[in-house]
């Protein structure tokens, strides 16, 4: 297994998130990842800095407005500060935890370069490659970004796996939140199966898309599948649940697979609100090992250093 991870994330500090009316510390701190980079430095794994890849890449899946949008506000917001949507549908964002830094955009690209590198390992015949990316991707749609995400990582790395092979991806989304950018971008696509297990969305951000009667449009009907759970649920549910998703990917047989890995449905995570245990990532590793197929994981979510970064060791570990 290649570890892919760019220090650049570095550049990108969003200070605040208005949540529930309260500003309050952003949790998409740096140390979530370095905590994790460090536990699997010492722990022996190899860590690549991934090359850059251009701009354009971007553009399979984000539109030129957006993405011209970020980077500009990007570039105009000073070190100090950050910049927050004012007008909803005019700003790009859709929420109040996602400010535009004057780090986001390098940073964003970098995250994107991570996973793109991770592909480009997988095309070399690497059966399992992990993207330490950051910041997340998975609620970024075409032309918007939230939840702490710009550019949908895990998206634009299947496109890229697509323009190189023309294979079947699979992404499973093990994030606690349901990723509704990921879900938008492959809605009407029979050629990615996205399957997402997360809390319901009747209860949890993002609270407008993540239920069960998603099931994707037009030709991508029956190639989307949600399987929203309540909160508070504990590993044995988690892994019933898991099985039926894992099935289902088997059935579709594709030739990539992509895992969104969230761990903030661990218990010490405080954004998301499963109870599961270091220990259960060992056994979501453990199940998703037995499927045979390459597998590219992207780092989504994982608020608690130290949650985060056990529950990647043992998911990593056990995955083989
Ligand atoms: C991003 B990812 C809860 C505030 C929620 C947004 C959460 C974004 C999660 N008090 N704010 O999927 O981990
Ligand atoms: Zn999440």
């Amino acid at each position: 297994m290649i570890v892919f991870y760019d220090r650049r994330h570095l550049f990108h500090l969003p200070m605040k998130e208005l949540d529930n009316g309260n500003w309050i510390e952003n949790p998409d701190r740096p140390e979530r990842i370095e905590s994790v980079r460090s536990a699997l430095e010492s722990a022996g794994f190899q860590i690549k800095e991934p090359r850059d890849y251009h701009c354009s890449h971007l553009f399979q899946v984000h539109t030129p407005e957006y993405v011209e949008w970020l980077k500009a506000k990007s570039n105009s917001v000073s070190r100090d500060r950050e910049y927050f949507p004012e007008v909803f549908g005019y700003d790009k964002l859709f929420d109040t935890g996602t400010p535009v830094t004057s780090g986001c955009y390098v940073s964003a690209l970098a995250s994107v370069s991570t996973a793109l590198n991770a592909v480009d390992s997988i095309l070399e015949s690497e059966p399992v490659s992990y993207a330490l990316c950051r910041p997340p991707g998975h609620h970024a749609g075409k032309s918007t970004g939230g939840g702490y995400c710009y550019f949908n990582n895990a998206a634009i790395a299947a496109k890229y796996y697509q323009k190189h092979t023309r294979g079947y991806v699979a992404i499973l989304d093990l994030d606690f939140h349901h990723g509704n950018g990921t879900q938008e971008i492959f809605y009407y696509d029979d050629t990615v199966f996205y399957v997402s297990i997360h809390g319901d969305p009747k209860n949890f951000y993002p609270w407008i898309s993540g239920n069960s009667w998603e099931i994707g449009s037009d030709t991508g009907e029956g190639f989307n599948m949600n399987f929203p759970l309540a909160g508070g649920i504990e590993g044995p549910e988690y892994m019933r649940t898991l099985s039926k998703a894992l099935q289902e990917i088997e059935d579709f047989s594709p030739d990539l697979m992509i895992i969104s890995l969230g761990t903030d449905g661990h218990k010490d995570d405080g954004i998301g609100h499963f109870n599961l245990s270091s220990e259960d990532y060992s056994m979501m590793g453990k199940l998703i090992g037995e499927i045979e197929v390459q597998k590219l994981i992207v780092q989504e979510g994982g608020y608690n250093p130290n949650a985060n970064s056990a529950s990647v060791l043992n998911f990593l570990t056990s995955i083989r």
